[in-house]
């Protein structure tokens, strides 16, 4: 078996996050007997103060032929984030109907949360974002720009469609786990977009009357995944809010360095996209003290939607013993060590 994978390092320490995370893969592969094709994009912000674009006009043509894709990072300080977040990632996720984002949160063995008297396990829950309307929608715009009475409009979208499929999603999700569901959302103040994602809750969740189902606001939701994370089994929220809730999950399970992300199309149409929760980190970039392992799990989980369960799980395995061993670690865990020297003990553990 062969998989053809796109990979797009993109900026600052997405280039080694992402590397590294290869190397791993690649071990992964002899050990389970399947081959990878990586193909590399040299798209991101360098390209942009080149050229003037993130990608090229027929970028995510171009990537349209692989199994998978493998990003790294977007983001530049000289660049506005708008810039290069609209010039990459979001087409592509759009344009590959990447509508599922899920991020999966656990409280790794030898890992101290920032939250008092947690043990290993006792944090776990997994956000499915939605992933390619709501907030960011790319609708609006500015008027009068540089006079006084200048104003912007930004228009979040909501369709049936969209909501609906997500919050399915979600509940097969809960169905598979624990059988609680938290959907998130603001419908206090947003009386609009919001109360009509509870309503198609509400009206989907009758079809899973197993499902415990919860709703809270966002406000609430941020607070109580600091006051008692253990409750939480599958959180489901619009684009902005389960980008912000999943920020809140990677730091009390540890560090934003081990939040793995998939963007995924799940009906198979088009390639779906792997990629750390993190950024591009530009004042660490270079440096080598990069955590890889956000990445290297965000390719457990590209292993996991290829079918490789095996190895996705040697991968999860290799990881979980590194960190309940407790060396070696990056800064980022409050270790210092190397980027290469975490990789190394990995493909080690592969062995
Ligand atoms: N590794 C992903 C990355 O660089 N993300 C940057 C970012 O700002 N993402 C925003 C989002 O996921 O909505």
């Amino acid at each position: 078996m062969g998989y053809d994978i796109g990979v797009i390092p993109g900026d600052g320490i997405g280039t080694a996050v992402t590397e590294a995370a290869i190397d791993v893969l690649d071990r992964a592969a002899e050990i389970y007997g399947f081959e990878t094709t990586w193909t590399h994009y040299d798209w991101g912000s360098h390209r942009y103060l080149e050229s003037g674009a993130m990608m090229p006009a027929d970028g995510t043509d171009q990537l349209s032929t692989h199994d998978s894709i493998f990003l790294g990072a977007v983001g530049h300080p000289d660049i506005p984030d708008h810039v290069t977040l609209h010039g990459l990632l979001l087409p592509i996720r759009k344009e590959f109907d990447q509508y599922v984002c899920k991020r999966p949160n656990v409280l790794f063995e030898g890992i101290e949360s920032p939250l008092r008297g947690y043990d290993a396990g006792e944090i776990d829950f997994v956000v499915y974002r939605e992933n390619t309307e709501g907030e960011y929608s790319d609708l609006g715009g500015r008027e009068h720009v540089g006079h006084q009475h200048d104003f912007a409009v930004q228009t979040a979208g909501f369709t049936r469609h969209g909501t609906e499929r997500i919050v399915r999603r979600a509940f097969e999700a809960a169905q598979e786990r624990e059988r609680h569901l938290t959907s998130v959302t603001k419908s206090n103040a947003q009386r609009h977009s919001m109360v009509f994602w509870d309503d198609i809750v509400e009206r989907v969740s009758d079809d899973f009357p197993e499902i415990d189902m919860e709703r809270l606001l966002v406000d609430r939701a941020s607070m109580e995944l600091v006051r008692r994370p253990e409750d939480f089994d599958v959180i489901v929220a619009s684009n902005l809010f389960g980008d912000i809730l999943t920020d809140i999950g990677a730091i009390v399970t540890g560090s934003l360095g081990i939040a793995p992300s998939a963007n995924i199309n799940p009906e198979g149409e088009f390639p779906s996209l792997f990629e750390p929760v993190h950024g591009s980190a530009p004042d660490i970039a270079g440096e080598g003290i990069a955590n890889p392992l956000a990445a290297v799990l965000s390719g457990a989980m590209m292993l996991e939607h290829l079918e490789e369960g095996e190895a996705a799980s040697a991968l999860w395995t290799a990881v979980e013993a590194q960190l309940a061993a407790g060396d070696p670690r990056t800064p980022d865990l409050g270790g210092d060590e190397t980027t290469d020297a975490v990789v190394d003990d990995l493909l080690d553990r592969l062995r």
